[in-house]
């Protein structure tokens, strides 16, 4: 971009985030390649993303994966790390896009990256017991090769389908139960009914027809528009019906992603580059209302500051598990995790931080430097606890957990967080030391508008 271009496009950015918009729909982290979904007995919208990292601006640096809930479509949790390149053995570098899927009573992660020594896309399956994660991984799917950009379609009948797509060429075949290897007597490859496919396949179903939807490139053109086809049987054959997100002002070089019904109204996620002040390649996740015409045809989009709602800004807290530890890009030094006290979130409590140092780091990933409001939830069944808290090393004193019998949050005011990673240290205080049982369960850190004006 020259300067210029820069200069317009940075006032177009402010002017989005200033207004009442709920595009782009997290503002806190740079996120990319969304997979929305909402799974049974459970009343919350998810979304799954892939992460750039701040200023960035290529995809060859992505090393993980978030994860996002809300139940209103303005308050957002960001649940944090749920996969990293760290906790994939076969895999050494690009994690890009990604889906979810809820199969057998499991959270499934299908998501890809390359792998080591070889460099070329597998598709990677992670497993989890809860929505949030963290995930673990399980390998990659055996019988896909190029295996870039899969999206995992779970129909009616239970029948897992995975579709996946790069360079120009998209296929899909059935997965067998396992989920870990293709029928290759399925395979088909979809490119020839794709017209301008590049990668990036999602399925969802309206009125009894499958709805491949992929980003595409006209011939020698970017940025990728959205295009999509329909056929009676997931794995075709597909007619193709045309673009229904074209070329709009702040996209990216890239866009990708999916449509999920929601408390009956149907949302299209999708990225652009309006967070990121000219950086066309550090994405954010945008969402709209996705409608059909009366023969069943997508209305294109076209990309809204008010998103899904007008009314309120969306807000993201992120709120982190104690007890994921390495798995969430955290440490757990010396201290447990248990589960006697009841009333936690997640899958415990981490306590015994009985030595000095003894101590938990929780990573929050965020996109700018900003103030955050610094929540804590724990217990301290047998009286005062103090603690120290340090946050990149800056040594934030004088944490005073009172007693407590039960979990309560405790609100410790703002703090700051710079752009990219930050390791928030939990640790026992060396300047008052504190003595019987404390758990700590989670922190949260809630986004803070220094302008009143945006959270209206
Ligand atoms: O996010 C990295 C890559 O960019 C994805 O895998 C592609 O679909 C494109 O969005």
């Amino acid at each position: 971009m020259n300067n210029k271009k820069t200069i317009s496009f940075l006032i177009f950015s402010l002017l989005v985030i200033a207004a009442y918009a709920q595009n782009p729909v997290f503002t806190h982290v740079f996120t990319a390649d969304p997979s929305p979904h909402v799974w049974p007995n459970d009343d919350r919208l998810w979304v799954y993303t892939s992460h750039d990292e701040p200023g960035s601006n290529n995809h060859y640096g992505m090393t993980g994966y978030h994860c996002f809930s809300t139940t209103d479509l303005v308050n957002w949790t960001d649940h944090g790390r749920i996969l990293h390149l760290e906790n994939v053995d076969w895999a050494e570098s690009h994690a890009w896009a990604l889906d979810a899927a809820y199969y057998r009573g499991k959270y499934y992660l299908i998501y890809c990256m390359k792998e080591a020594g070889i460099g070329l896309f597998r598709t990677g399956i992670a497993r989890s017991d809860v929505p949030e994660g963290p995930f673990t991984d399980l390998g990659y799917v055996k019988g896909v090769e190029f295996g870039q950009d899969p999206a995992l379609y779970i129909d009616e009948d239970g029948t897992p389908y995975l579709f996946w797509g790069h360079d120009r060429k998209c296929f899909a075949a059935e997965l067998n139960a396992d989920l870990m290897s293709i029928k290759p007597e399925t395979y088909v490859d979809l490119t020839p009914q794709l017209t301008h496919v590049f990668e990036g396949p999602w399925v969802h179903k309206y009125k009894g027809k499958y709805f491949l939807t992929y980003p595409g490139l006209t011939p020698r053109r970017w940025p990728e528009k959205m295009f999509y086809a329909v056929a009676d049987k997931p794995l075709g054959p597909y007619e193709f019906k045309g673009c229904f997100i074209d070329d709009f002002e702040g996209q990216s070089g890239t866009n990708h992603g999916g449509t999920v019904t929601y408390k009956g109204k149907d949302i299209m996620f999708y990225h652009s580059a309006w967070l990121s002040g000219g950086l066309s390649e550090t994405r954010c996740v945008m969402a709209d209302y996705i409608n059909y015409d009366e023969e069943g045809n997508i209305i294109p989009i076209v990309p809204s500051k008010a998103g899904l709602g007008n009314a309120k800004r969306t807000k993201t807290t992120l709120k982190l598990e104690a007890e994921n530890g390495f798995a969430a890009g955290g440490e757990l030094y010396n201290v447990n995790v248990d589960t006697w006290i009841e009333g936690y979130s997640g899958k415990g409590y981490i306590t015994n931080f009985d030595n000095p140092y003894d101590h938990v780091s929780i990573l929050a990933q965020v996109a700018k430097p900003a103030k955050y409001r610094f929540i804590v939830s724990y217990a301290s069944p047998d009286g005062d606890s103090n603690h120290d808290v340090l946050i990149n090393s800056r040594q934030y004193r004088e944490f005073k957990f009172p007693q407590s019998e039960t979990f309560r949050e405790i609100d410790f005011g703002i703090v700051e967080l710079k752009a990219g990673d930050n390791l928030v240290r939990i640790l026992r205080s060396n300047w008052k030391p504190s003595e019987g049982y404390f758990a700590l369960d989670y922190i949260k850190l809630e986004q803070v508008f220094e302008n009143e004006e945006l959270t209206k």
